[in-house]
């Protein structure tokens, strides 16, 4: 065994986006473009003798190569000990929970979350650090600055480990630990939830099913809703993670989950549905024909949060994204503790966390956590649910719709429009810009706006300033319309408008959420052009 180092010249455009780099199956394959930017990460870091490094990735097309290529070059920089998942298998969440369990350095997660998989699909890489969250931006910006002016990196040439047994190994000086991919994330969920009572729950009949979507989460739903709390052969479906995910789109919503959302519609459905995502990071739940939009899941988990063991002590405090429903807000505000808004990307909650001040955390786009990780996390939400389920004896649709009566319901829904013209997309938004100025007091339909501006956010704990996070335009009885570029795609732009109305009146509650939204839908093409900026009268997903 030796250590190499090899010359190599910088790739444009590694900059990581709202969670890592995520290019082409294609462009990573290039020869270095992975070695780059690992390279940058090892280089950010600085010495890492003595450290430990997590490893793992959500088992799409080419994740194996990549742990192989990553592990010679952890070897090559110095770190003491790479703890990799089997078959180089972790969720975003497990790695999350090892780097926090065993003190590592911080961890490098494989995946491309939501995006396709398969040879023609996306791969991605991320770094987290200490914390077990994802790198802040003062830390992925000096990657990317670093990739620019990368001239050479070191890796070992030694040989293939064998990532299906358990154990340690060596490369070089380093240690090699393979671990269980779930054993220490499904301890820590132990220690949060009821099992006992979610058991009892299941033993009486109670049945639900669980979408793995041939992604990461498969696995960790087996052994912790059938292994451990006794949920019958076949709840969890399509559990085996494929490197092409099946073919499908591991996305969490309703359009591309279709088959979960078909099993939930019919006359024998199950009590509970839920699904997650490439990564294992999102969840979508569901009752029986009834779902449960991100934003209201965060809000219902809030008011009821103390009858899970993990969060008897209370909230300390609630945040969410920007773009996500102040259906939160709300609950915040009876609660009596703080309500935080963030950028969109789970980055921005690491240091109110870390700080104490939020307990959970949310974003409308099928994610939400709290202070156990430093990550969202779809199987802990998905325990969640089933524990407040066990507790209060209530179905879901029962738990949301007394949720919609004590605080009012927040109609919710996100328009994409995927694969746009990006010089389209940047003018659209360029535009809108131009008019925030001048819409305060502007009469739009039956709305008057308060405000109108560019989202920009300054961390409460570190002061850091981000701008340009999103147009919104608030009228004055709080309904919201919200206008961002996707950080996360891999071709052309795509545009993502939130739309937001709050209505107090039970009477008015069980209104088609695209009826209910309807004016402020008519609103939004009007100012910002969509369909003479993109070419599309409709948006390509509608969740
Ligand atoms: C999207 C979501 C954002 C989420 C991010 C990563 O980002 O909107 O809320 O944090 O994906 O999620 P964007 O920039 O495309 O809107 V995951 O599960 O793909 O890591
Ligand atoms: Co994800």
């Amino acid at each position: 065994m030796s250590i190499n180092t090899v010359s190599t010249t910088s790739f444009p455009g590694q900059r990581p986006g709202t969670s890592g780099l995520r290019k082409k199956v294609s462009v990573f394959q290039q020869p270095h473009y992975l070695e780059n930017f690992v390279q940058s990460v090892f280089d950010t870091l600085g010495d890492c003798a003595g450290k430990t490094l997590v490893l793992g990735g959500d088992g799409r097309f080419h994740n194996r190569a990549a742990v192989q290529t990553i592990l010679r070059m952890a070897a090559a920089h110095g770190f003491a000990r790479v703890l990799v998942g089997q078959g180089g298998i972790l969720s975003t969440p497990a790695v999350s929970c090892v780097i926090r369990k065993h003190g590592a350095l911080g961890g490098i997660v494989l995946s491309a979350s939501h995006n396709p998989g398969g040879p023609d699909g996306d791969f991605g890489i991320k770094y987290n650090i200490s914390n077990g969250g994802p790198a802040p931006e003062s830390v992925t910006e000096a990657v990317y600055q670093r990739t620019e002016a990368i001239t050479e990196y070191r890796i070992s040439d030694a040989a293939d480990i064998d990532l299906q047994k358990t154990g340690a190994t060596r490369i070089e000086a380093m240690e090699v630990e393979v671990i269980d991919s779930v054993a220490d994330y499904a301890e820590l969920m132990q220690q949060l939830f009821d099992f006992d009572a979610i058991r009892k729950l299941i033993a009486s009949g109670f049945r639900l099913c669980f979408d793995g979507m041939h992604a990461v989460s498969g696995p960790y739903a087996k052994a912790i809703l059938e292994g451990q709390l006794g949920a019958p052969a076949g709840s969890v479906i399509n559990a085996v993670p494929l490197e092409d995910f099946g073919g499908h789109h591991p996305d969490p919503n309703p359009v591309n989950a279709a088959q979960l959302i078909a099993i939930m519609a019919a006359d024998d459905a199950p009590d509970f549905g839920a699904a997650s995502d490439g990564d294992g990071d999102r969840n979508m739940i569901l009752g029986r024909k009834f779902d449960v939009t991100p934003s209201d899941s965060l809000a219902v988990l809030a008011a009821h949060a103390t009858l899970a063991p993990g969060y008897r002590a209370g909230l300390k405090g609630i945040a969410r994204s920007m773009p996500t429903s102040q259906a939160a807000d709300r609950v915040a505000q009876a609660l009596g503790i703080p309500a935080y808004e963030t950028p969109t990307g789970w980055k921005f909650f690491g240091n109110l966390l870390d700080a104490g001040k939020a307990t959970l955390c949310g974003e409308e786009s099928y994610g939400t956590g709290s202070d156990h990780i430093r990550e969202k996390d779809g199987v802990w939400a998905v325990l969640f649910w089933l524990n407040l389920l066990a507790a209060t004896g209530k179905s879901v649709e029962a738990l949301v719709s007394e949720h919609w009566q004590r605080f009012g319901r927040n109609y919710y829904s996100r328009h994409d429009y995927e694969g746009v013209d990006t010089h389209a997309a940047n003018e659209l938004m360029a535009s809108l810009r131009i008019k925030l100025a001048t819409m305060k007091g502007q009469d739009l339909g039956h709305y008057v706006v308060d405000f109108a501006d560019d989202f920009e956010y300054t961390d409460p704990v570190d002061g850091s300033v981000s701008q340009q996070q999103g147009v919104r335009i608030v009228m004055t009885n709080g309904s919201r319309i919200v206008f961002r570029l996707s950080g996360t795609g891999t071709e052309g732009a795509t545009l993502r408008v939130y739309l937001e109305r709050y209505e107090a009146d039970p009477e008015f509650h069980h209104l088609p959420t695209q009826q209910a939204l309807y004016p402020l839908i008519l609103i939004a093409e009007q100012v910002a052009g969509i369909a003479d900026w993109t070419g599309r009268a409709h948006p390509t997903v509608t969740t």
